[in-house]
């Protein structure tokens, strides 16, 4: 027989489905635009439909709904949007594998995870979900390619790729990862593979993406940002390579150009186009082989600080502007063809690289910077480079220039000579967008014999993906192979064309996503301009750390690209950034399905109920830092929800009548709770808050065995306590406000207002000095009347100690802080 069910008790599984409904039913989360509200947007980053909502999605949501939900409290219009990135290649490599539609697998997960996202109890307004795979939306992901293709934002070039031989495409620098250089999605090395490739110019933002002035972003994101978009100040030199009788320009990048008068050779990477013509019949075989092997390496192998340095000499010379001293020409695999020109001048007394090269092939070592007050040292004497700074020695006529003058010096004689300039060098690289997969936004480009690379008209758009696929993993996109899909017709001249079969990177869908949406169905433009208005931008943007470099340099550049092109407004798409930690399994190791260490939210859901899985997250550590997971954490978390429902539903009324103080004592707490609360709301400092309510409870628990539930303030403490209670616990909330007979809904209650005279500490403590000196600390109440305080400084032990034979002439009183007492 089914055991009754205690009508009073608190029974997650039966209120959060109930409110969930309730809650959809009545639109009480619908966030729209009002004119009459300030707005708050509230972004967190849109999950991959993976399959199953794991703990860590949870862990990105939940808190930030709370936070949300409090700022709505606050007054504020809250946007807090969900949607699916959905392109992207664990869907085709499903499709490979288990033989399913990539489509199907992405749509049967999203309509799973939707499930899942709705029994957290969030206040997603899901009319405005968005799912990137959806035409509706890709139109406009394909739009907006063409908006950067017309403005000379997206272009197209033959580049050596980074290609993955197991998912079979190329990969962005970014999804190249470790020393090794592997696949960050299946570990596989990388290859080096010729493509003609789309690109966008992110690079002619480097210098406002490195402008952090008007954001406020963790330091760490700024740092990561920093160093991958890695700005060198320095100067661009022209040395003249000596081929045919006049000789050609040989451009090098160097950070240095102190140091022109010690260069006593010159690299060049191997992949360099004068190498072939400044290489002499005599040196041509070994130049070729070195070249060879050279390329078949990836840059970070090339480039690894402890590899032996090798180089071939290519039996050509170079002239350096500056002395008209002629140097060798060499190659080597640690100069990249990539980075500056491709090419250096060698400063084997200064710079490490050049030493340990200088010392392997017998090349000359001069100094040219001397350390202040450091003895004159020769290149043969050197046991590793001098790469501090110093004064400039032997460099004809700039000897004797010291450090701080040194590279304005230089410059300015490069630059009055014509030989060079100052000059800043970038370590970001223009994003590689096209993908040769099938499951992204085709690239609406169309291929014309006569009129080259044309944009599909807007009114073409969206270019379709076909369904009827062949899944064949061979290197090429599935698109390629398709019999028909690829022969269109030009639609500058209507004569026979083709399509672009590569698709974008999906980080191309992810970059504008905020903006769509504003506006979902709205088929104008991305987004409806009067949504923009008001809604961007966005507030309050959160996820993981992990997306520092991608992502979240790739959304800015987007917004700045836009902003140029008069199609969006302001500076900066995202004000505020916030990231969560990793929750690691309970042997405190990153959860993986082979550890056996997953923590299944489901299951978590089905125990304890939604609202102990929310407030758990918020409690157990640190938001930011994330922390290993422990079950009987979630335990506690639990047993203070039910004593919440039990303190203020189930407990009966005992007639008790409240002892002196009691109450006045219990409202002074709440508010004090209330006063921490509000503060670590506004900071997202979401552990103290459980833990605040929870250290409130047990006060609660107390003042009421001491008859504090028959005085008035006990209804407006409940009242405090269920609001405060609202973002962390909404289903929870709502059902015990409800049943307490509060009016409407919590969730549409304002936050309440400190009562600072209330929250303020009631002790105080004050510091007595005599003449001047501290000579004692006293605790006493905030509120003690001035007389009572210097009584008390009087008569304290620090004070009679050195007041022992003096005559007091005057006590100075601030109240609440200190007592002087003068005396003689
Ligand atoms: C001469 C020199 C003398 C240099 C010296 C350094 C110290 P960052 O700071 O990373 O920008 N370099 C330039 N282009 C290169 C390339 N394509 N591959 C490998 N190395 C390259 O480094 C800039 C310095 O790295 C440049 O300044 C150049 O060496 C080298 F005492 O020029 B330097």
């Amino acid at each position: 027989m089914e055991k009754p069910r205690n009508p009073r008790g608190y029974d997650p599984a039966e209120i959060e489905p109930k409110w969930q409904e309730r809650w959809e039913a009545e639109g009480l989360y619908r966030a729209d635009v009002d004119r009459d509200r300030p707005k708050h947007y509230a972004l967190t980053m849109l999950p991959y439909p993976s399959g199953d909502l794991h703990i860590g999605h949870w862990y990105s949501i939940c808190p930030v709904d709370a936070r949300a939900r409090f700022m709505r409290m606050r007054g504020a219009n809250v946007l807090f949007p969900m949607g699916f990135d959905a392109f992207g290649l664990p869907a085709e490599n499903a499709a490979i594998k288990r033989n399913i539609h990539p489509k199907e697998w992405t749509y049967a997960n999203i309509d799973r995870m939707r499930g899942q996202l709705r029994r957290m109890g969030t206040m997603i307004d899901w009319r405005r979900e968005i799912v990137s795979a959806d035409p509706e939306y890709y139109r406009w992901t394909q739009w907006l390619f063409l908006q950067f293709f017309k403005h000379g934002l997206a272009y197209r070039k033959y580049a050596a790729v980074d290609w993955c031989p197991s998912c079979n495409t190329t990969l962005a620098r970014e999804q190249v990862i470790g020393d090794d250089r592997r696949c960050e999605r299946c570990d596989t090395p990388v290859i080096r593979k010729e493509l003609e490739q789309w690109f966008f110019r992110t690079t002619r933002y480097a210098d406002e993406l490195l402008d952090f002035s008007r954001i406020d972003w963790p330091e760490r994101v700024q740092t990561l940002q920093r160093n991958w978009i890695g700005r060198s100040e320095g100067a661009h030199v022209v040395f003249t390579a000596e081929i045919g009788e006049a000789g050609e320009p040989l451009e090098i990048f160097t950070t240095r150009p102190d140091t022109l008068w010690g260069a006593t050779f010159m690299v060049l990477a191997p992949e360099h186009p004068l190498v072939a013509r400044l290489t002499s019949d005599a040196q041509r075989a070994e130049v070729e082989a070195y070249v060879e092997t050279a390329t078949r390496q990836t840059d970070i192998q090339r480039e690894a600080a402890d590899k032996e340095k090798t180089g071939v000499w290519t039996g050509g010379w170079a002239i350096n502007p500056v002395n008209g001293e002629k140097v060798p020409v060499w190659i080597a695999d640690y100069v990249l063809m990539g980075y500056g020109t491709g090419a250096i001048m060698a400063v084997p007394a200064h710079d490490e690289r050049d030493f340990a090269f200088a010392r392997k092939y017998g090349l000359p070592i001069r100094p040219v910077i001397r350390p202040e007050g450091a003895e004159p040292v020769s290149g043969d004497e050197l046991t590793e480079a001098l790469t501090h700074d110093g004064v400039m020695v032997d460099s004809g006529p700039l000897t004797g220039t010291p450090a701080d003058q040194a590279y304005e010096k230089v410059t300015a004689l490069l630059e009055e000579k014509g030989v060079g300039r100052g000059a800043v060098t970038y370590r970001l690289r223009d994003w590689l967008i096209s993908r040769q997969r099938y499951w992204g936004a085709a690239i609406p480009i169309v291929y014309c014999q006569k009129d080259g690379a044309v944009p599909v008209p807007d009114d073409q758009l969206p270019v379709l993906l076909p369904d009827d696929i062949e899944w064949r993993p061979s290197g090429e996109s599935p698109l390629k192979l398709h019999p028909t899909w690829s022969k269109t017709t030009c639609p500058v001249c209507g004569g026979e064309a083709r399509r672009e079969t590569d698709t974008m990177d999906t980080f191309m869908c992810s970059s504008w996503y905020h903006l769509r949406y504003l506006s979902p169905r709205y088929d104008q433009g991305p987004f409806d301009p009067a949504e923009y208005d008001y809604w961007m931008p966005v507030d309050t943007y959160t996820g993981g750390i992990e997306h520092a470099t991608m992502h979240l340099i790739y959304t800015r550049f987007f917004h700045k690209g836009l902003r140029d092109m008069g199609i969006v407004q302001g500076d900066e798409p995202m004000l505020q950034l916030r990231n969560q930690g990793i929750i690691l399994g309970e042997d405190s190791e990153k959860m993986s399905k082979s550890r056996g260490n997953v923590v299944a939210p489901d299951d978590l859901v089905d125990r304890y109920g939604a609202d102990t899985v929310r407030a758990y997250l918020m409690f157990f550590a640190r938001w930011e830092l994330g922390g290993p997971w422990n079950s009987r954490g979630i335990e506690g978390t639990s047993r203070w929800l039910r004593r919440v429902w039990l303190m203020f539903v189930e407990a009966e009324e005992d007639g008790k009548e409240a002892a002196p103080g009691i109450a006045e004592g219990l409202w002074r707490k709440t508010q004090k709770t209330l006063k921490q609360v509000t503060r670590d709301f506004e900071t997202l400092q979401f552990n103290t808050i459980v833990a605040a309510l929870m250290e409130l409870l047990n006060e609660v628990s107390q003042a009421r065995n001491e008859g504090a539930a028959s005085s008035p303030v006990w209804r407006n403490v409940q009242d405090v306590y269920l609001r405060m209670m609202a973002p962390v616990a909404p289903h929870a909330a709502a059902e015990m406000w409800e049943r307490l007979g509060f009016e409407g809904s919590v969730h549409l209650q304002d936050w309440p207002d400190v009562d600072e005279a209330a929250a303020r500490d009631e002790e105080v403590t004050l510091v007595v000095q005599v003449n001047g000196k501290l000579r004692d600390r006293l605790t006493v109440p905030v509120d003690l009347p001035e007389e009572e305080m210097r009584q008390r400084a009087l008569a304290s032990e620090g004070a009679q100690r050195f007041l022992e034979g003096m005559t007091v002439r005057k006590v100075v009183v601030v109240p609440g802080r200190l007592v002087n007492i003068v005396a003689t």
